[in-house]
């Protein structure tokens, strides 16, 4: 049985063409860093988004047209995974992401909900036999149920950071099942409302006992995979712990951790905490923990985590260069953590989406690719440095001076002279390089 009947699989035609069904820009053969694009985007479909998200919102029900939409309960379940595949299948992706609830509803009762998971997980592990599609990473919701209204590992409650290590728990057993590559964990409802009410250290110390915990069961039952935290400032909780990666390095190193994790950066969670998409990246690269990438955008006019498809070649191509100055993104990849507004409820919708995103990725990468192989902006920021590869520079960056020392150096300067920054001036090169990546 077909669910998209409607589509074929969609191949790479190549930037005249027009047929919307097809790439214009990503070509999984083109090479990147002496790999294939494909095997170095690592692109990912989410599960959520796309095959579970309904199209509600806080003041409407559900919009979306799926071919599955006749079932429900485990039917439904079972129905979506078919789906699934055939979709990974017909857009040729590599990956797919997904949360526990996303593939097998979650009933009231633990036990019954951890059959629920094996039935599916069952089932996704025979289509993952004949699917070149594999298992990026999956997660567990720890933030829809009632259950975790005031957090999961950070609740005031017991009793729910305990259901949550069982969750955890079965993730785990799930990744190694499938053979996941990475393991996520997303604290929607880790942080506060108001300190009024809230033991900060408490939670924190037990958010960190429970990461612990994570560590210890992974390496008991042979999980290899990366353990990547995905930052956000706040949303659905007001304040959230992992509010960015600097502060998630900040809690990470406190708590003896760091060298487990690495993060996995989502662009229109970097912009909730006022951070470009960039910035988050090379926070992580230049401490060695870029782990995975969420790939989507914000929408500059409205203030939460709207999750578009990366349309924003700028965006797209800032963020590649960080991705090839890190070498690529080991275990990790793009994920379209990414739905399609309210209003594109046609399941082609879905086809065109993601054929959206890959392409603007596509294009991000080359452009990215030419500027690292120019020097464009290495050559520019190492010369704005310049003075410290020599003299008093280099005595300081080879630690090799003090404040007595620097008076003195400073005493005897008459004059000082700056160097501009030429922002104007990069940002147009930035457009030519853009203009000019498949124009040539
Ligand atoms: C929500 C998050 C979530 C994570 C996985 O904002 O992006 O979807 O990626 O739990
Ligand atoms: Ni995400
Ligand atoms: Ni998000």
């Amino acid at each position: 049985m077909s669910y998209f009947q409607n589509v074929g699989p969609i191949k790479y035609e190549g930037p005249k063409s027009n047929n919307p069904f097809a790439f214009k820009y990503y070509n999984p053969e083109d090479q990147i860093n002496g790999q294939s694009m494909e095997d170095f985007l690592r692109f990912a479909v989410s599960y959520w988004h796309t095959f579970t998200g309904e199209g509600t919102d806080p003041f409407g029900q559900s919009t979306m047209v799926r071919p599955y939409n006749t079932f429900s309960g485990m039917d439904l379940a079972k129905a979506r995974v078919e789906a699934s595949f055939e979709f990974f299948q017909k857009m040729d992706v590599p990956y797919f992401c997904f949360h526990d609830f996303d593939v097998a509803p979650e009933t009231d009762n633990l036990s019954e909900t951890l059959k629920n998971i094996d039935v599916i997980v069952a089932q996704i592990k025979e289509n993952l036999k004949t699917s070149k599609t594999k298992l990026l990473w999956n997660t567990a919701n720890m933030f829809s149920h009632p259950r975790w209204l005031n957090g999961a590992a950070t609740s005031p409650n017991a009793d729910v950071y305990a259901y949550a290590a069982a969750k955890v728990k079965k993730g785990l057993e799930v990744a190694v099942e499938l053979g996941s590559e990475n393991y996520v964990f997303w604290g929607g409802r880790e942080g506060y409302e108001t300190l009024l009410n809230t033991d900060m250290k408490l939670e924190l110390d037990n958010l960190a006992r429970f990461f612990h915990m994570a560590i210890d069961y992974a390496k008991e039952i042979g999980f290899t995979g990366q353990f990547l935290i995905e930052p956000k400032p706040k949303e659905p909780t007001k304040h959230q712990y992992d509010f960015d990666v600097a502060t998630g390095i900040g809690f990470l190193k406190t708590y003896g951790l760091d060298k487990h994790f690495k993060f996995n950066i989502e662009a229109n969670h970097a912009t909730l905490a006022g951070h470009t998409f960039e910035h988050e990246l090379q926070v992580a690269r230049i401490n060695g923990m870029l782990g995975s990438v969420d790939a989507n955008q914000g929408d500059t006019l409205l203030g939460w985590d709207t999750d578009e498809f990366p349309t924003d070649l700028y965006s797209t191509t800032l963020a590649m260069y960080e991705i090839i100055k890190n070498g690529g993104l080991g275990s990790g990849g793009l994920n379209f953590d990414a739905k399609v507004r309210r209003g594109s409820f046609d399941p082609e919708d879905l086809f065109l989406a993601h054929i959206a995103g890959m392409d603007s990725f596509a294009i991000g990468t080359k452009v990215a690719q030419r500027l690292l192989e120019d020097g464009v902006l290495e050559n520019f920021i190492a010369d704005r440095y310049e003075s410290y590869r020599s003299g008093i520079g280099l005595e300081i960056v080879e630690g090799k001076t003090d404040f007595k020392k620097l008076e003195q150096y400073a005493l005897g300067l008459t004059e000082i002279k700056n160097k501009s920054g030429r922002q104007e001036n990069l940002k147009a090169i930035l457009n030519k390089y853009l203009l000019e990546a498949y124009n040539q």
